[in-house]
Formats: structure tokens, sequence, C-alpha cells
């Protein structure tokens, strides 16, 4: 094999990075002005790929979600976007938006929400 196939072939393999985000869980999340509880879901990209929504955790402030999301074309300096919302009978609430470029190394994000806190993880592979 020649030099320039073998520099081809080590471009091709940075440039096919991936994106995995996990652990999300959030705190203090807020419902109603009547007092009632959020029944709060996430939905992520990456960049303008849409990776898909947890669901939906009935009547809690502090939910924890197990849904996995990847992203096989998501690279560095592409933007994670993280939207969390209070899920209701007609309209959902949309309770923020978590955005933050993505890092070489993996992550633990803490991100503060128009009310309440959200965390997540994701790694870069
Ligand atoms: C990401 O941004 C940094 C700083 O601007 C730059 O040095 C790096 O090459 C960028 N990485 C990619 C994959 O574009
Ligand atoms: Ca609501
Ligand atoms: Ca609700």
């Amino acid at each position: 094999m020649s030099l320039v196939v073998l520099m081809l072939a080590s471009q091709l393999d940075i440039a096919s990075t991936s994106v995995r985000v996990f652990g999300l869980n959030a705190k203090y999340l807020t419902g109603d002005p009547f007092g009632n509880y959020p029944d709060p879901y996430v939905k992520v990209w990456c960049g303008s790929s849409f990776g898909g929504m947890t669901d939906f955790h009935r009547d809690t402030a502090n939910p924890s979600w197990s849904a996995e999301f990847n992203f096989p074309n998501c690279k560095e300096n592409e933007t994670l976007s993280l939207q969390v919302w209070d899920k209701d009978l007609n309209f959902d609430d949309h309770l923020g938006t978590c955005i933050r470029q993505v890092v070489k190394e993996s992550s633990a994000i803490t991100c503060n929400l128009n009310t309440g806190t959200l965390f997540y993880r994701y790694e870069v592979k």
C-alpha cells in the first residue's frame, strides 16, 4: 500500500466519529402555575440530526431517563441540543433547552434550564 492510501485511510478514520448521549436526569423541574408536577421528557439533536426523545415520566420534578442516543455522524464542534418538555394533554410546555458544543473528550454536562437543571453525559467515539 502506498503512503498516500495510508494517509487517506487515517483521515477517513478520524472523520468517522460518533457521539453517544446518555445518563439524562433533571432536578427541580416545575409543572404548571397550580403547583402540579411536570411530566418531563427530552428531545435530543446533534447539529441538524434529530436523535429521538426519551419517554415521559409522570408527575415528577426529578426524572431520570434510561434512554441513550447515538449520532453516527456527529463530530467535535457540532452542537448538542437537548430540549426539555412537560407532556400535557394538548400543548406540551417547553421547560428549557440546553446547547453545548461537542468537545473531543467525554463530558458530564450540568445545564440550567428556565427552572431546574438538566444533567447528561456524552462520549465521542
Ligand atoms: C474544533 O474547533 C477547534 C477550535 O476552533 C479546532 O482547533 C478544531 O480543529 C476543530 N475540530 C474539528 C473536527 O473541526
Ligand atoms: Ca404543563
Ligand atoms: Ca404535564
